[in-house]
């Protein structure tokens, strides 16, 4: 599978349409793209040509599902994939020329830095298991009604109804994109259930191939296996579609290393035990086996 994703790169850097992007870095871009991978046997999609570091996009997914938003709990240990984002604002509001690490050190360390500097706005963990509502009052107004926990929903759903079309999880809440730090890239999965199996599908509107990618092909995966393992499904296929495919400009020696370097090995996940719900996972309930990557290759991102 891991050609699918290199072919894609070595067609992006070539091929790509070239515009600077939001983040004035510039990138090169294709637009509509899909890579495929069976998860039976307990495979995972992890990339060999270069070491990803699945326990972090794991803790990545388990802080969406716990409903948070704030970064604090990621800096607690030691995941700073966020910490970008809210350093980003704190810096431009308060002209403080803080570094990464002490910023994040103080989000762990005062909790009322954290709660007035380390929030996102609603991005996925909301979205995600306390979708907001809106009921109308008899006077016109209208008040809050209880969130939607899409996640316990697709369970229920799988479980009651494993052929039905709508088994949807969805990011993109227009009414509040404003109020969130990034609006979501990976923002729609579905999933379908046949013979038994159940598969995965993202639609990722914009990717970051270079970095972001081999963490939320991950993610989707481990998604579809936390679901398939609460359902009690065998896992299927995961099929992600990227829109706007992108490979940053400043990743020219991240693009000319891995295309010269050749898949080998793979890597199988299994799950210690079987946890009460999709919210009671732990990283220690994940065991990877087989992963023996070609080293890490460091990447700015692009924030
Ligand atoms: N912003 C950009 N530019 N690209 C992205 O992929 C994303 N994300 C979210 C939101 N913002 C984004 C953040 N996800 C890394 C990995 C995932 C990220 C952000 C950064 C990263 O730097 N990975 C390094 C190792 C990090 C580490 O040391 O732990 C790597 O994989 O080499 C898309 O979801």
């Amino acid at each position: 599978w891991e050609w699918q994703y290199l072919d894609l790169m070595r067609r992006i850097w070539e091929h790509g349409d070239e515009r600077v992007d939001r983040t004035g870095v510039g990138t090169r871009s294709l637009f509509g793209e899909t890579i495929r991978f069976d998860l039976a046997h307990g495979a995972m999609p992890l990339l060999t040509t270069k070491r990803v570091y699945w326990k972090t996009a794991s803790r990545e997914l388990l802080w969406f599902l716990t409903g948070e938003t704030n970064i604090r709990p990621l800096c607690a240990q030691g995941v700073e994939i966020w910490t970008d984002w809210p350093l980003d604002r704190y810096r431009r509001e308060t002209g403080d020329e803080i570094d990464c690490a002490a910023f994040s050190r103080r989000i762990v360390e005062d909790e009322a830095f954290a709660a007035r500097w380390g929030d996102l706005g609603p991005v996925y963990g909301k979205q995600w298991v306390d979708w907001p509502t809106y009921q109308a009052e008899g006077d016109g107004l209208f008040r809050r009604g209880p969130g939607i926990n899409q996640v316990a929903q697709v369970v229920d759903s799988l479980t009651r109804n494993p052929g039905s079309r709508r088994h949807i999880i969805e990011g993109w809440n227009v009414a509040e994109l404003d109020a969130m730090a990034l609006p979501p890239c990976h923002k729609t999965y579905q999933f379908h259930v046949a013979n038994g199996r159940l598969s995965g599908m993202l639609f990722q509107r914009s990717c970051d191939l270079g970095l972001g990618f081999a963490f939320n092909m991950w993610s989707l995966a481990l998604l579809t296996r936390m679901l398939a393992q609460q359902c009690n499904l065998e896992p299927g296929e995961v099929v992600w579609t990227g829109a706007d495919v992108h490979l940053y400009l400043n990743h020219a020696p991240l693009v000319e290393q891995q295309l010269a370097r050749t898949p080998e090995g793979s890597a199988t996940l299994r799950f210690t035990r079987r946890p009460a719900s999709m919210f009671d996972y732990r990283i220690e309930d994940l065991e990877v086996r087989g992963y023996a990557p070609q080293a890490h290759i460091a990447a700015p991102v692009a924030v």
